[in-house]
């Protein structure tokens, strides 16, 4: 299904509901060369500074790194900058072609780009001391690339914590034979944090003191309301269990509104970013999620949303009225407006301290009602993988039981949690023949329980006793939302996937940490730590296991190659992705087809915890 009636919204000054046409618009493209600027596609309630999509597009591009100020609701911050714009310029690419990019270094330290999902030679992947050696100041690197792909993807820098300071940007590639989805616009919406504190602040606070941005501790009230609600018994052993094992409940978000402003295409909610639609249009949103920690649920308030990619892959469409967009994840999703009124696009933080906003409108200057937010969620047995129960909404409310054991064996939670140094034999003893045996739990102390084969020491706090596969459910706080919520169950690929082979190996890595120290990793040790790589066969089908131990969501990339989410799908339709959020306590599996030789990082995309250690290298090699 070719759709030729395309256009692109070009809504900055003077070229507002100007209609070009694709066909007409790609020639024009192709008969450009080297750096060609397009008006902003988009602009916002404040207009002129450097914020906003700018769009670069066709094979030859030179691309300027430098530092600059720009103003975020009125106050003055530091940012990184690509060709002068936060974000960096929307790159527009076409399948099958050969891209040149020129990138030039004019910062006083060390950078480089890396074109996040992108299928390249890894020479081209721009990971400094991994595959090349990064940009110095004042050098110019160039990558050349074919275009063996299309969908929508983004690009930023793997160098300190400069993606923190605005450098990211939009990449859409057109695919060669027309796209499988038809619709009549497209608005590209880049989600993103900032801060005005330098990162390396922020993450020295976050190692001094790792709950220093949760500002949502429970309060007395909040103990009184739960009391009421679930008698004062639980609400005691509650509060007792976390308490004893010194871990907050609230804890969902390392880096919260308390220091961030949320950003759609470089503007705050206040700024109030704009994009046009004409009524009855099929808009499709490329939502890209550029942030260094920030995890959104986005909805349109009057709009279902139909999903029609994850990750730039095209996946059979599903209409949802809310979904969770893990950092560096990308979706695609169709809203089609029929009313003439704005719509309000509020993408909510997964901790609930903050959310970046957009509109939707027929026309500029209209506004929508901005929802409130929801109250926040915390976290469950489940969460800390001990709640043995399948239970559907709050391990706390149909488990009392639980809470009470948790409780009574206070030693042995604090030994676990605290220590790590507990294995799962005495674990499981210690639970034997007491009243939170439960059948679940009986069922489950009848599985092979949880390995944990990885070092352990001060970096392993806490250890998945019982993790489950939680790819079909909501995310955090999304459980009663009263619409339907996208989970990754849901996903199915809508092109068959290359190769549907069942795994010859599987492999298995935990995702590990000490909250209080701020120390992540993954199997108990920090990348500074690990000499030797992850060696995968090349040609070779490998499954691999992925048990998170901690109680935060982790996305977890590969680069260089996409993996299938192990669903209940066929394997000939499960999603590819470059990225999964790893829920807490989750054990789940992806399987990956090890057909790009070099040396890839894997990492968690939560920018302060592969900081802190919280990655590795694959290599992809002919010879183990
Ligand atoms: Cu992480």
């Amino acid at each position: 299904m070719v759709c030729f009636d395309y256009f692109i919204p070009l809504t900055s000054i003077g070229y507002q509901g100007v209609r070009v046409d694709r066909r007409q618009w790609l020639q024009g493209m192709a008969g450009l060369t080297g750096l060609v600027a397009l008006p902003a596609w988009a602009r916002s309630g404040h207009g002129t500074d450097l914020r906003g999509l700018r769009v670069l597009a066709g094979t030859e591009f030179d691309l300027r790194v430098t530092s600059g100020h720009t103003r975020i609701d009125g106050r003055r911050g530091h940012t990184v900058l690509v060709n002068g714009q936060l974000p960096a310029p929307l790159l527009r690419w076409r399948e099958g072609e050969q891209v040149t990019l020129r990138v030039t270094n004019a910062l006083d330290e060390p950078t480089s780009i890396h074109w996040h999902g992108l299928l390249l030679p890894y020479r081209m992947d721009g990971v400094p001391g991994v595959s090349f050696p990064g940009i110095d100041p004042g050098e110019t690197f160039t990558y050349r690339f074919p275009l063996r792909q299309a969908g929508t993807y983004w690009y930023h820098s793997h160098s300190g914590l400069q993606e923190q300071q605005g450098h990211y940007g939009p990449i859409v590639i057109e695919p060669r034979n027309g796209d499988a989805v038809a619709y009549d616009r497209e608005l590209v919406i880049v989600l993103s944090d900032w801060s005005f504190e330098h990162p390396h602040r922020i993450f020295a606070k976050l190692k001094k003191m790792s709950d220093n941005y949760n500002f949502q501790q429970r309060t007395v009230g909040d103990f009184i309301a739960e009391a009421a609600k679930r008698g004062f018994d639980r609400a005691f052993a509650n509060r007792t269990m976390w308490g004893a094992m010194r871990m907050n409940p609230t804890d969902i978000a390392d880096v919260t509104a308390a220091t961030y402003t949320y950003l759609i295409n470089g503007h705050s909610p206040g700024e109030n970013w704009t994009g046009l639609f004409a009524l009855g249009e099929r808009v499709r949103l490329r939502l890209i999620n550029a942030s260094a920690m920030t995890i959104f649920n986005v909805r349109i308030p009057g709009l279902p949303l139909n999903v029609v990619q994850a990750d730039g892959q095209d996946v059979q469409p599903i209409e949802v009225g809310e979904l969770q967009i893990g950092t560096a994840e990308t979706f695609d999703v169709l809203v089609q407006p029929t009313q003439d009124r704005a719509y309000t696009l509020v993408a909510e933080t997964n901790d609930r301290s903050g959310f970046a906003r957009a509109t939707l409108a027929p026309r500029m200057g209209m506004t929508a009602p901005v929802p409130p937010l929801r109250p926040r969620p915390t976290l469950t047995m489940k969460d800390m993988a001990m709640d043995h129960a399948d239970r559907g909404h709050g391990a706390m409310d149909t488990s009392g039981k639980l809470a009470h054991s948790a409780v009574g064996h206070e030693k042995m939670a604090h030994a676990a949690m605290q220590h790590g140094a507990m294995d799962h034999s005495k674990m499981h003893h210690g639970t034997k023949g007491s009243e939170a045996l439960d059948s679940a739990a009986m069922a489950a102390s009848l599985e092979a329980p949880q390995r944990h084969d990885h070092p352990k020491g001060p970096g392993v706090v806490s250890l998945a006793m019982n993790p489950v596969n939680r790819l079909h459910e909501p995310p955090a706080g999304l459980e009663d939302v009263g619409h339907r919520v996208l989970v990754y169950t849901d996903l199915k690929s809508l092109q068959r996937v290359p190769d549907p082979r069942p795994p010859e190996r599987e492999m298995e890595l935990h995702l590990t940490s000490n909250m209080e120290r701020y120390m992540w990793s993954f199997d108990g040790r920090r990348f500074a730590e690990v000499r030797e790589p992850i060696v995968f066969r090349y040609g070779e089908r490998l499954r691999l296991g992925l048990v998170n131990d901690t109680m935060m969501p982790h996305p977890i990339h590969l680069h260089g190659m996409f993996f299938e989410l192990v669903t209940e799908a066929p394997p000939a339709h499960r999603p590819r992705k470059h990225t999964v959020v790893v829920k807490p306590g989750e054990k789940m599996a992806v399987d990956i087809t090890a057909d790009e030789p070099g040396e890839w990082v894997f990492h968690c995309h939560l920018l302060y915890h592969m900081h802190a250690g919280m990655m590795r290298i694959v290599s992809v090699r002919d010879t183990v």
